[in-house]
């Protein structure tokens, strides 16, 4: 049935950390899950996927897992079929003997590449864009996520749909995830959170972000710094991820997926941008910061808010931002809830795009 475009191909190449394979993942699975696609994920690392994912086997070249069938992406890798979706993940530049494949098709496939998401106003204009093939019969379309209408929408399943509590009792301790790279200022960080007056937890997950505060204490954790206590937990499956941000009163972020989890959790966040060369990802920063802040009630809080994303993406004057920034967090939290609720009034990535291969065949 190929109008229905049933069977989708997603190609992930894992360049570092977790975003690309986070997103594939989450990708295919809701294909499979809300769209009744039959998805493929082909990815070249299933040691990055596994810490996601704990059920699969890394050396298992091919596996059945929440409805997706997984393979190992390896230069041996042979074609059996095409799909009638071929999703390239990040321009991760598809096997040559794929693409041959895919131009012998009589129906030919729709050839997406999903690229990155960014809140500059380009991507818009970008968004479905179509590139010829220079040699071969084939149209690959560039697809963009975003936060608009006129983009590709963003990553949202069914189960995103819950925002994290308001726990606003005056009693419980403040949680707050951390989830960083090694660049961040961590140790101003704890010691500003050290500073407060009211209990705080950190929880840390293993990685850089670990990394960081062991080389800040020194030793292996747990610490406790007055009232400060931070935790090193362990990596969590995905879901498991995504309710950590629902139950955390403030999440610090990073990359892509995690930045944008934390936006469904509507809690007070924190994001940290994966750097580019020529500081390209301080524009990108300021790009949803000012999307992000736009509808915010107050000129305090906006400031608020982007003195400490900057703050914390640049490394200076964090003591005084992040002391400002808890001091709103409720508000911010409030606000987050009606961000949400904006950005879930437009299609979610995966519909969007199901709808856009349709009108390519
Ligand atoms: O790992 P990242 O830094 O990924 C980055 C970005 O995606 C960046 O854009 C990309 O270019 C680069 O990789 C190569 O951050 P990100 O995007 O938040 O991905 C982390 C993933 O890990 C996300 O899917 C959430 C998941 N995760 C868990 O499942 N459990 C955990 O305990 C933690 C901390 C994260």
């Amino acid at each position: 049935m190929a109008t229905m475009q049933r069977h989708w191909d997603i190609f992930c190449r894992v360049i570092d950390n977790f975003g690309d394979i986070g997103v594939c993942w989450r990708l295919a699975r809701q294909l499979a899950s809300e769209h009744q696609r039959l998805v493929r994920l082909w990815v070249d690392d299933l040691n990055s996927l596994k810490p996601l994912c704990p059920e699969i086997s890394a050396q298992c070249d091919r596996q059945q897992l929440a409805g997706v069938e997984i393979r190992h992406w390896t230069p041996s890798s042979t074609v059996d079929r095409v799909a009638d979706v071929v999703i390239e993940a990040f321009a991760c530049d598809l096997p040559e003997a794929y693409i041959q494949r895919m131009a012998q098709a009589a129906d030919k496939p729709c050839w997406i590449n999903l690229e990155y998401l960014t809140a500059e106003s380009w991507a818009e204009s970008c968004h479905g864009m179509a590139s010829p093939h220079p040699s071969l019969p084939l149209v690959k379309h560039f697809y963009f996520p975003g936060f608009t209408e006129r983009s590709g929408g963003l990553l949202r399943e069914h189960s995103a749909r819950a925002a994290g509590p308001a726990d606003r009792s005056s009693d419980h301790v403040l949680k707050i995830s951390l989830f960083c790279y090694d660049t961040a200022p961590v140790g101003e960080l704890l010691d500003t959170l050290a500073a407060q007056d009211s209990p705080i937890e950190c929880l840390v997950p293993p990685g850089k972000p670990l990394a960081a505060v062991e080389r800040h204490f020194g030793k292996p954790g747990p610490w406790l710094e007055g009232t400060l206590r931070i935790t090193p937990i362990p990596f969590l499956p995905l879901d498991e991820y995504d309710q950590l941000l629902r139950q955390c009163e403030v999440n610090f972020v990073r990359g892509e997926d995690s930045f944008l989890r934390a936006q469904w959790a509507a809690q007070a966040f924190v994001w940290q941008i994966y750097k580019q060369d020529e500081d390209a990802h301080l524009v990108k920063l300021d790009a949803f910061l000012d999307r992000y802040t736009a509808k915010m009630p107050d000129e305090t809080l906006k400031s608020v808010c982007q003195t400490l994303f900057h703050a914390w993406n640049s490394g200076l004057q964090l003591e005084r931002a992040l002391t400002d920034f808890l001091a709103h967090r409720h508000q911010i939290a409030d606000y987050n809830r009606q961000w949400r609720a904006e950005l879930a009034e437009h299609p979610d990535l995966a519909s969007a795009l199901v709808k856009f291969c349709s009108t390519k065949v």
